[in-house]
């Protein structure tokens, strides 16, 4: 098994006054945007300076990864999650939604919000102007560092209806902060590792920039396996999250792709007691829980429109976010020896904290 390299790099914290600086540089103080590949478009040569003291990979998407906090992401995610961190306030009741990418962070979004939305928005009978039907998920529960903060924005967000939702890529220990108000509550979702790389490497390449070569399937594989993905290493997020919900249950909800994609209903109803919504008697005799998951179910999605032919997220289609939405699609893709390799990094890495998964 291959060991862990990012298990010996020392973890690199921009200052507080380094954060505070950045918002003091003017517009018009950035490097050459080649500098970096690209990906740095923008970027002022402060930020640069401390970009290129943190450790670097190759990237999937942009050309570098950096090793942030503990975890690897790209350049413009840093300086949005830096904002964040700074700026963004809690309030009582409001919603985080958490996932490492191709988790099922789509479907989490639309499910929650459509719980949380049910008594103005009916899902039984006016599934004709429900939000779903018009707009993509990502436009309904908007990311704190591809939307909120993104490019470093300070945006108002007092105004916005309550409970608030948000969602992030974030791993725990970078979230902690801004989620201790009481009330607030975190969901997590994960996926079997197997079947979030797979489906990380096919959206990856489908969306990159031209300017950086495609990532092949071993090369990707290589990188995932020593925890070289946007976010991760995937193990180290996905215990974060899983201990604090083992710790915290009334805090963070912990679910699983495969379990929602098994039994739905039973899921929704957990998710919905989580989120101090539970359906009534009455909501589950008039099908309200069915309609939630039909309404939010791949195949009703995927048919959409809006999830056809536009874009939520600058830089990508939204039709490049519903592929097969399969549990153990990897089988088509992993050779044996990969299989082999990826088995025992999740039972070093996971073996004995009680996280296990369903691979088919
Ligand atoms: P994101 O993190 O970039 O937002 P995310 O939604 O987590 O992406 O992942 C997309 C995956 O969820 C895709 O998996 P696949 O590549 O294996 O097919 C996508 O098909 C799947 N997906 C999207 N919407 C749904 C849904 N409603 N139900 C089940 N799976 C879904």
């Amino acid at each position: 098994m291959a060991p862990s390299s990012v298990k010996t790099i020392p973890m690199a914290i921009p200052s507080f006054s380094m954060c505070h600086k950045l918002e003091l540089i003017k517009e018009g103080q950035t490097r050459d945007p080649k500098h970096g590949g690209g990906d740095d478009e923008g970027l002022s040569y402060e930020f640069q300076e401390m970009l290129d003291s943190l450790p670097k990979e190759r990237g999937w998407r942009t050309r570098y990864l950096y090793l942030f906090q503990g975890f690897w992401c790209q350049a413009k995610e840093i300086q949005a999650i830096m904002s964040f961190q700074k700026h963004f306030r809690s309030l009582p009741n409001d919603v985080v939604l958490a996932t490492i990418p191709k988790s099922g962070t789509t479907w989490l979004k639309a499910l929650t919000f459509t719980i949380l939305k049910r008594h103005r928005f009916d899902p039984v009978s006016s599934t004709t102007n429900h939000p779903l039907l018009t707009s993509n998920p990502h436009d309904l529960v908007p990311f704190f560092e591809y939307k909120l903060y993104a490019n470093g924005a300070v945006p108002d967000l007092s105004g916005l209806a309550r409970p608030r939702t948000f969602a992030t890529h974030v791993p725990f220990g970078s979230l902690k902060d801004s989620i201790e108000e009481p009330g607030v509550k975190v969901v997590y979702l994960c996926r079997n590792p197997f079947d979030t790389f797979i489906s990380s490497w096919h959206f990856i390449n489908n969306i990159k920039s031209e300017s950086v070569s495609p990532v092949l399937l071993d090369e990707g594989f290589d990188l995932y396996c020593r925890g070289v993905i946007g976010f991760g290493p995937f193990w180290e997020h996905m215990l974060g999250y899983y201990r604090e919900s083992l710790k915290r249950p009334e805090k963070v909800f912990f679910l699983k792709y495969e379990d929602l994609k098994e039994d739905i209903e039973t899921n929704l109803k957990k998710l919905a007691s989580f989120l101090g919504l539970p359906f009534t008697k009455e909501e589950e005799q008039k099908g309200v829980v069915k309609a939630i998951a039909d309404l939010c179910s791949f195949e009703n999605l995927k048919k959409l429109e809006v999830n056809k032919s536009k874009k939520s997220i600058k830089n990508f289609e939204n039709r490049f976010l519903f592929r097969k939405g399969e549990v153990s699609d990897w089988v088509n893709y992993l050779s044996p020896s990969q299989v082999e390799r990826l088995s025992a990094l999740v039972d070093d890495k996971l073996g004995g904290s009680g996280l296990t998964f369903r691979l088919s």
